[in-house]
């Protein structure tokens, strides 16, 4: 099974890069040997000793390389961000939840953005705990609850899924409960916020529209070298989230934790180290410019993902396309930014195109960092087995199968989200 994907991946290259340079490698014995950049020693060389160095000194030089040479800067500022409660009802999901769907509006000038939250809330909890995601075909697909609105926005289109003429129908309802527990969800006490991401960005190499184009002075057509792609926009998308759940009285908005899978796990990511207010993030097989190590170039490369998706990160992360050598940072100083909040790494076996071990050695390296407040890291670099978790402040696990998200993740992000959140 492993070696028809990565034959798939490999053909799916071949039909778009002709030069042999970017053969994915998938040898562990062919990995470079690379320093791991120090999270402890600033760009100066100074060396941080405790949380108020770190917090105040190596933090926001890191962000801020993250922000101009990775992810890219918002250029500004909104003029108002509203939210109207447009459905709900008490007896939602046989009577198990609360449901509300909010349309926020992000307003700049003349200009405005609208997109929906889905959200159920467990009856049992005054204040819910939520988890707070994108999903990829819209809210309607995660249920079959026939009350949830199908979204208007372009929507790749998915012959399986059926989607076609890149709008979303009644056929998608309910086409990824697969992917969304729901039910675990609630009966643990949690509650679940979505949004379709192509409503705050289209997925599409084109930034005629979306949150990019909210932002533009006159007559600019695309963000500058070091502004925001794809992901901080998705990522800023939550974080408006977030401000609706600070002022719905049941939700625990002290308890919201940034959830998503791979390219969404990237936004997930980012939004937990833009907006500290975010309680705890959860990658669920990121990858490369997630989790995943760059300089170990396993699998998916710097030089292939802004290839294949030009729109994800900022221009100026161009610059390190077959050239990982050349980054100061890598992949584990991402995930140390949201230290000391509690932090899920999680990898599946055959998803070597997202590099586990990459994913793995990210979330150890972060530990010192951890260490400075108190909380428990990974400390060994030894890689745990298949579907035998870590779980400390920072947790990690592998489990068997592919790239997904499945009711294993689910229920072992519950057991760490009760404890390290919750409590
Ligand atoms: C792949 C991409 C990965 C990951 C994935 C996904 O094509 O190369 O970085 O983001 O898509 O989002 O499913």
């Amino acid at each position: 099974m492993k070696k028809i994907i990565n034959y798939a991946i490999t053909l799916l290259f071949m039909t778009h890069f002709s030069s042999a340079q970017f053969e994915p490698n998938y040898d562990e014995t062919k990995v470079p040997v690379f320093p791991i950049p120090d999270l402890m020693t600033t760009f100066s060389g100074e060396t941080v000793s405790n949380g108020e160095e770190w917090n105040t000194k190596r933090r926001p030089e890191l962000f801020n390389f993250f922000e101009e040479n990775v992810y890219g800067k918002v250029p500004g500022t909104l003029d108002n961000v509203s939210f109207k409660t447009v459905e709900q009802n008490e007896d939602a999901l046989n009577g198990k939840a609360y449901r509300k769907q909010i349309e926020v509006t992000l307003q700049k000038g003349s200009r405005s953005l609208n997109y929906n939250i889905l959200l159920y809330l467990p009856k049992n909890k005054d204040k819910a705990p939520l988890f707070l995601g994108y999903n990829f075909f819209g809210n309607h697909t995660i249920t079959r609850d026939p009350k949830v609105l199908v979204s208007q926005a372009w929507t790749k289109n998915n012959e399986e899924l059926g989607i076609t003429g890149n709008q979303a129908t009644e056929t998608s309802r309910g086409v990824r409960t697969n992917r969304w527990a729901i039910d675990k969800i609630l009966d643990k006490g949690f509650g679940l916020a979505v949004i379709y991401y192509g409503e705050v960005d289209p997925d599409k190499n084109d930034f005629s529209d979306g949150l990019h184009a909210l932002f533009y002075k006159e007559g600019q057509k695309q963000p500058k070298a070091d502004e925001w792609g794809s992901i901080a926009a998705w990522a800023f998308g939550l974080s408006r989230a977030l401000d609706f759940l600070e002022k719905d009285n049941q939700v625990d908005a002290s308890k919201v934790i940034a959830f998503g899978h791979s390219r969404l796990g990237k936004a997930a990511l980012w939004a937990g180290v833009m907006d500290q207010r975010f309680a705890g993030v959860i990658s669920n097989n990121s990858g490369c410019g997630g989790a995943a190590l760059s300089k170990r170039k396993f699998g998916e490369t710097v030089g292939r993902i802004n290839a294949s998706f030009p729109h994800w990160f900022c221009d100026n992360f161009e610059k390190y396309n077959e050239n990982e050598e050349a980054l100061p940072i890598d992949q584990h100083q991402l995930l140390a930014l949201i230290a000391p909040r509690p932090l899920y790494v999680a990898s599946a076996e055959e998803d070597q195109w997202a590099d586990p071990r990459g994913e793995f050695l990210s979330a150890h390296y972060t530990f010192p960092v951890y260490g400075l407040f108190g909380k428990e890291g990974i400390t060994s670099k030894r890689m745990p087995k298949v579907n035998q978790p870590i779980q400390n402040t920072v947790a990690y696990h592998i489990r068997t199968g592919v790239h997904d998200v499945t009711d294993y993740d689910w229920e072992q992000y519950l057991i760490w989200a009760q404890k390290f959140i919750e409590n």
